[in-house]
């Protein structure tokens, strides 16, 4: 690549890259962007699986920064399907003529910070060798699959799917023996789908999710020209919430109502679906006991859809707070094990103990399969950065510096990484929020600092231990002060072996969190060395 002396050089052509592409171009930067993926996307290029589509809702889950844009995309239905989001995306890139700064196929190895120069070196598996005063690491917190290390994979005759890594021609299972392992979003929303393709499914659950109905719908127009006439005040609103848009939230305990309005409550947000039950009571997060009239309510309505109550037992979760592992959204999940056709394993009883070359075996019987599906996520939040060589001043790596877990300022910059950015990285509001409002947010402020450098005639901007100790700290902080950190879920890290337990995102709020931002830049960029 003949591109030398960037501005910034962009890891990611998702959601963030892009975004982060265009402003800093608008604002006369030199930037490139520099993509592994054979197509731009992100995460709505990689997960094609069957049902794959946003649980926030399209209206919100969209970008904010064009009111061209967004006056003139039309969404077809309340929730978008993968392909719909991609095509957007793919939109967006041609309407800012995106795609001339944009690498794909190629994966950056390393990003090495020179002291001498001040300026970051960055390589590719292509061999390039690029040039940068900032590197801005926009390579999602959901990116980097969790490989399936089952002993006797490789001897599996059928084929196996990853979800996050699905064949882009697509996979017909009509007729076939399928068996999948995991039950998150991913497996929640591809279930009932592959359930009505296949002549037999059969769900290998470890843990049971709690998964709200979808209630998805072609889109209301009436609703859609409401939000189109005032979309302004509609993302002003969203980017002032809690998780990145508005939903109804109860100031109340849920123990200081009764029980019957309680009830009604629950059904009231059922009826509704989709992620706002968690909004219905204050304290549903902080306190065991509000939760548990939650996780009650759940249960009982698993209970009343499955009719084998064997089955309905076991995909009632019990050993973690509702909302502690994200909420899942799904259409026809629990009923989908109704069918003559889905038999669903308790891996907790039976855990697998190979792959076979015929399919799979748990410690019960033996299992036969045409096809196997890995839903089992991602190594989440830290995966993408640390698969990279990243090293800051005296050559120090990430690696080593994130040994016991990431430490960021504010999970935009890490101390000792002087113009290094990470978008949406740990110890921000990230996947507990709408992340298109959180990467924007992330966008604006790099881009602000950035104008800031240059017009103070500044080379760099370094967070101070002092102040990347303090945030660490806070979040860890308010993290604690929530539920969260009783569930075995990937926000603490706990999905992959060996990662070490931090309750990776701030869970302070969106709006407080952008808030908190803002200050640090009105005040001089706090916590920062500029120099
Ligand atoms: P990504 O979209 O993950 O893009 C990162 C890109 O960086 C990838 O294309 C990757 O290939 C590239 N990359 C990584 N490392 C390198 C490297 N070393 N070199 C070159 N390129 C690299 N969020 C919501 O808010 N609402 C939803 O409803 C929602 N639904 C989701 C559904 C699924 C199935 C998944 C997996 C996630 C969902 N998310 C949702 C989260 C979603 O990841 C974000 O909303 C958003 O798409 C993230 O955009 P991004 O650009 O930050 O990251
Ligand atoms: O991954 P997950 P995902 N043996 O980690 C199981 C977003 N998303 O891809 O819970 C057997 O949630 C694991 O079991 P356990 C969203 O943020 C959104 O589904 O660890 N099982 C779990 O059941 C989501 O949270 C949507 O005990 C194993 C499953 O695999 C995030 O992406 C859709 C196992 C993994 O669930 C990740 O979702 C999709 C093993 N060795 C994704 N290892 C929307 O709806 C793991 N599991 C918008």
């Amino acid at each position: 690549m003949a591109a030398r002396d960037l501005d910034a050089v962009i890891v990611g052509a998702g959601f963030a890259g892009l975004y982060a592409l265009h402003r800093l171009r608008g604002l006369g930067f030199s930037a490139r962007v520099l993509e592994a993926g054979e197509g731009i996307g992100g995460t709505w290029y990689w997960n094609r699986y069957p049902g794959a589509r946003c649980d926030v809702e399209s209206m919100d889950y969209s970008y904010s920064f064009s009111e061209e844009l967004q006056q003139e995309w039309k969404w077809t239905e309340r929730y978008s399907a993968q392909p719909e989001i991609l095509k957007y995306i793919n939109h967006v890139a041609d309407r800012f003529d995106l795609r001339r700064d944009i690498r794909l196929a190629t994966r950056v190895t390393s990003a090495v910070f020179d002291e001498g120069t001040g300026r970051w070196t960055i390589e590719t598996d292509r061999g390039d060798r690029l040039n940068a005063r900032v590197c801005i690491m926009a390579t999602g917190c959901l990116s980097s699959v969790q490989e399936p290390k089952f002993e006797g994979l490789e001897t599996f005759r059928g084929r196996w799917y990853h979800t996050g890594k699905w064949p882009h021609e697509g996979v017909d299972f009509t007729g076939q023996r399928v068996g999948v392992i995991g039950t998150g979003s991913s497996a929640i929303q591809s279930i009932p789908i592959i359930a009505r393709q296949a002549a037999h499914l059969t769900v290998f659950q470890r843990t049971p999710n709690y998964s709200m109905p979808a209630h998805n719908a072609p889109l209301d127009p009436a609703y859609e020209r409401q939000v189109k006439a005032g979309y302004a005040e509609f993302r002003r609103q969203a980017r002032e919430s809690r998780v990145g848009f508005v939903i109804a939230r109860s100031g109340d305990s849920a123990l200081a109502v009764s029980p019957d309005e309680r009830q009604r409550e629950y059904e009231r947000r059922w009826a509704r679906g989709g992620l706002g039950f968690s909004a219905s009571y204050a304290d549903l997060l902080t306190d065991q006991t509000a939760n548990d009239t939650a996780a009650e309510f759940f249960r009982a309505k698993i209970r009343a859809i499955v009719r084998d109550p064997a089955v309905a037992e076991t995909l009632v979760p019990r050993d973690y707070p509702l909302g502690t592992k994200r909420l899942c959204v799904d259409t026809d999940y629990y009923a989908t094990f109704n069918r003559e056709n889905v038999t669903l394993v308790d891996l907790r009883k039976t855990p697998i103990e190979a792959i076979t070359p015929d399919g799979l075996r748990t410690t019960e019987k033996a299992y036969v399969f045409d096809s196997l599906v890995f839903a089992i996520g991602f190594d989440a939040m830290t995966g993408a950065l640390l698969a990279i060589d990243i090293r800051g001043r005296d050559g120090q790596p990430l690696r080593k510096k994130w040994e016991a877990g990431p430490r960021t300022y504010l999970g935009l910059t890490v101390a000792g990484f002087p113009n290094l950015f990470l978008i949406t990285g740990p110890g921000s509001p990230s996947v507990l929020s709408n992340m298109i409002v959180s990467i924007e947010q992330h966008v604006d402020w790099i881009a602000d600092c950035l104008v800031h450098l240059r017009d103070d005639r500044r080379q760099t901007i370094e967070a101070t231990v002092e102040a990347e100790d303090a945030w660490v700290r806070h979040v860890n902080d308010v993290g604690h002060m929530t539920l969260y950190p009783r569930a075995n879920s990937w926000y603490m890290g706990a999905n992959i072996p060996g990662k070490p337990r931090i309750f990776l995102p701030y869970i302070g709020g969106v709006g407080v969190y952008r808030q908190k931002c803002d200050e640090v830049a009105a005040r001089g960029y706090e916590g920062f060395v500029l120099s």
